[in-house]
């Protein structure tokens, strides 16, 4: 364990996310000094620690606060809340900020040729997807009994392996649906990168912190406006 009174920040390590956060952190003046082999990173002029990890654990280190701030898709995170909730936990974190960028939606697709009339047409239908518990709550609002194919990965050539009639899977520009000749129907959930913190209160210290970088993170993203 590392010095109790450094904020510690937990980051994906590597992927879409980690460069957006990097930058995001430079642009706040905070200076780290980066090893790509580590877990932790420290900051030189801040009493700040990075811990880096894969974004799926963010929201559990945030929920259970073992570290004190989260940078993590909306996805993942209510993903996961929903996952906690289910199993009759409470979750509690504040969520600090939306923040510009890690944008993307969860979508159903089905094969590109064949006809869509409406969510309706999902009933009995079996649909492959990493984010089974958003696709429950959508499909539950609608009253539409799908069958579930849970996938952590190649969610997209699900249809064409005959696992399942459709998926539901994070899109940007679409063009991995096209190249998978399937069709998007129907956005389920719009999801941005955000700023989380921990339930139960920091040191005071800490918190002035967490504000000052907020500021910071508020100047940052108004200029880029
Ligand atoms: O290794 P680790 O577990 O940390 O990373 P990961 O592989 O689980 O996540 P990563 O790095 O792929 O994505 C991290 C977060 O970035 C996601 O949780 C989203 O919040 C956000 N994000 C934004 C995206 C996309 N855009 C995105 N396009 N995450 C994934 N995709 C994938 C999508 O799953 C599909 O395979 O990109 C493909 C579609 O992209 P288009 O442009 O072809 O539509
Ligand atoms: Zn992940």
């Amino acid at each position: 364990m590392s010095d109790n009174n450094r904020l510690r920040i937990a980051l994906q390590k590597k992927g879409r996310l980690s460069t957006d956060c990097n930058e995001l952190l430079k642009q706040c003046g905070v200076k780290i000094n980066w090893n790509e082999q580590r877990l932790i990173a420290y900051s030189e002029n801040m009493p700040i620690d990075i811990l880096r990890v894969r974004d799926d654990d963010i929201p559990g280190l945030v929920f259970d606060g073992v570290v004190d701030l989260g940078i993590i898709g909306e996805n993942v995170l209510e993903e996961e809340e929903l996952g906690r909730q289910n199993a009759g936990e409470v979750v509690e974190y504040k969520k600090l900020r939306q923040l510009d960028f890690g944008g993307c939606r969860l979508s159903l697709a089905i094969d590109r040729d064949r006809p869509y009339h409406g969510v309706q047409d999902f009933q009995n239908q079996r649909i492959a997807t990493s984010y089974p518990n958003l696709l429950r709550r959508y499909m539950n609002e609608k009253q539409v009994a799908y069958k579930n194919c849970f996938l952590n990965g190649s969610v997209e050539v699900a249809p064409t392996a005959n696992l399942a009639n459709a998926i539901c899977d994070l899109v940007s520009s679409g063009a991995t649906l096209e190249a998978n000749g399937l069709k998007e129907v129907e956005v389920i959930y719009k999801s941005k990168a955000c700023l989380i913190q921990r339930a139960d209160p920091l040191s005071a210290e800490k918190q002035a912190l967490v504000d000052k970088l907020l500021t910071r993170i508020q100047g940052v993203q108004q200029a880029a406006e």
